[in-house]
């Protein structure tokens, strides 16, 4: 039986390839998600993918992801610098999270250099683009 991946985007996700590509790139949502289920795919993987913008369905994800997933990928977007509650979250989760930011957090400004986040990621992949998406699930398949 194949393991379950969570993939949670936090706010402002959706809008991906929509907006601000000099920054985020020109690749949609729905462009990362087929990606990620090609590569599920052939890691033998299964990808569950959610994006939200609302901080408490987020939680409700991770609780879930609790009873169902071996990992979780995680880009909690504006969430990452403010949310002690999906930090609180994640570490109810016992399995293994990466934490993955399209964008350098730390080539930018210095709000977005902190994130609650990392405190509970095994691992943190930033300024890759959207490949920083598929690079943590060759981290989950090791
Ligand atoms: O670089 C990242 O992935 C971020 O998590 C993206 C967040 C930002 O607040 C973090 O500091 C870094 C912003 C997500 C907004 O996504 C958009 C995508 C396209 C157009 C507009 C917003």
């Amino acid at each position: 039986m194949s393991k379950l991946i969570y993939v949670l985007n936090g706010p402002n996700l959706n809008l991906l390839g929509k907006r601000q590509p000099e920054i985020y790139g020109h690749e949609t949502l729905a462009d990362v998600q087929k990606r990620m289920e090609e590569k599920g795919d052939a890691l033998g993987l299964e990808i569950a993918f959610f994006q939200s913008n609302h901080e408490g369905e987020l939680v409700d994800i991770i609780h879930q992801a609790r009873e169902q997933a071996a990992g979780i990928v995680i880009n909690p977007a504006a969430y990452s610098h403010t949310s002690v509650a999906i930090l609180d979250a994640l570490n109810t989760f016992e399995g293994p999270v990466v934490e993955v930011h399209i964008s350098n957090i730390h080539k930018r400004e210095a709000f977005r250099h902190h994130s609650y986040v990392s405190s509970r990621a095994e691992g943190v992949i930033a300024g890759l683009g959207t490949l920083g998406y598929v690079l943590a699930l060759d981290y989950f398949a090791q």
